[in-house]
């Protein structure tokens, strides 16, 4: 643990306080507004104040650094080519569950430096719930260190899922949950995967898979495999890519359970 990192961890967790502030207030005092990007992906005048608010901090603070951000900046090219460091930031993970009043939402800021992912914080503000890690240097909950659940029977485990807001390619999905159903003691679905993996992290959930993009995960990711998680994919990933940044099938669970949860995928994938 540098100095350096501990400095930007400090930083990323005022942030994510200041964000988690905006977020709060929004749902309290100002007048929500919502659209739909590309159709169905929902994003509330919230999730852009809340990004405004992270990006110009970064920019301020950091500004050679460059951000990767769900609602202002979610192309800018392959992380793992750019040279400089890069802030992987998704203002609201879970903004239908923030949008609807229920409290399962997160403000998820990673740190990537020589693309490796170095520092992940994860702030639920309305449990005020601070998920933090640094590369080798565990994961805590509010200061306190935290642990992967040691669940070694599938049959008692707690699985968590996602599906994603475009609904074309449901059956592999449904088959999915099927045979998780079949062989575990039950399935959540929460509605934040950033919060889904920290939850696996603490020991809440023994696994969960989904597919998503960069910024729901990337921070989790890291919480979790400092906790003591297997952090991997169900399917294939392509030898060009990074398993950090690679956003599909992912699958996050305790050693014991990976190769039990990953052949239950994979017989889904058999029908
Ligand atoms: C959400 C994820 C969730 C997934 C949703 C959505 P958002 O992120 O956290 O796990 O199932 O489809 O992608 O859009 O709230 O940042």
């Amino acid at each position: 643990m540098t100095r350096e990192l501990q400095e930007i961890q400090e930083f990323t967790i005022r942030i994510a306080q200041g964000a988690g502030k905006i977020i709060c207030e929004h749902r309290e005092e100002a007048e929500l507004t919502s659209e739909f990007k590309r159709g169905t992906e929902l994003v509330t005048n919230a999730d852009l104040a809340a990004d405004k608010y992270i990006s110009d901090a970064i920019q301020q603070q950091y500004p050679g650094h460059l951000i990767v951000s769900e609602e202002s900046s979610p192309d800018i090219g392959n992380i793992q080519k750019l040279k400089q460091p890069v802030w992987i930031v998704d203002p609201i993970d879970g903004t239908v569950n923030f949008a609807h009043g229920h409290n399962q939402s997160a403000v998820s800021i990673a740190f990537v430096n020589q693309h490796q992912v170095s520092v992940g914080v994860v702030f639920n503000p309305f449990t005020d719930e601070m998920f933090t890690a640094q590369k080798d240097g565990g994961a805590f909950l509010n200061g306190e260190a935290i642990q992967v659940a040691q669940e070694s029977n599938l049959r008692r485990a707690i699985i968590a899922t996602g599906f994603p807001y475009e609904k074309s390619n449901m059956e592999p999905m449904i088959r999915r949950v099927r045979e998780v159903l079949n062989h575990c003691a039950d399935i959540r679905r929460l509605g934040s995967a950033a919060l889904d993996i920290c939850w696996v992290a603490v020991g809440r959930l023994d696994g969960y898979y989904e597919s998503l993009s960069v910024w729901d995960f990337a921070a989790a990711r890291l919480i979790a495999l400092e906790a003591g998680a297997k952090c991997g994919n169900f399917s294939e990933v392509p030898e060009e890519i990074d398993p950090q940044f690679y956003d599909q099938d992912l699958l996050i669970t305790n050693e014991a359970l990976y190769p039990q949860l990953l052949a239950v995928l994979h017989s889904a994938e058999g029908h």
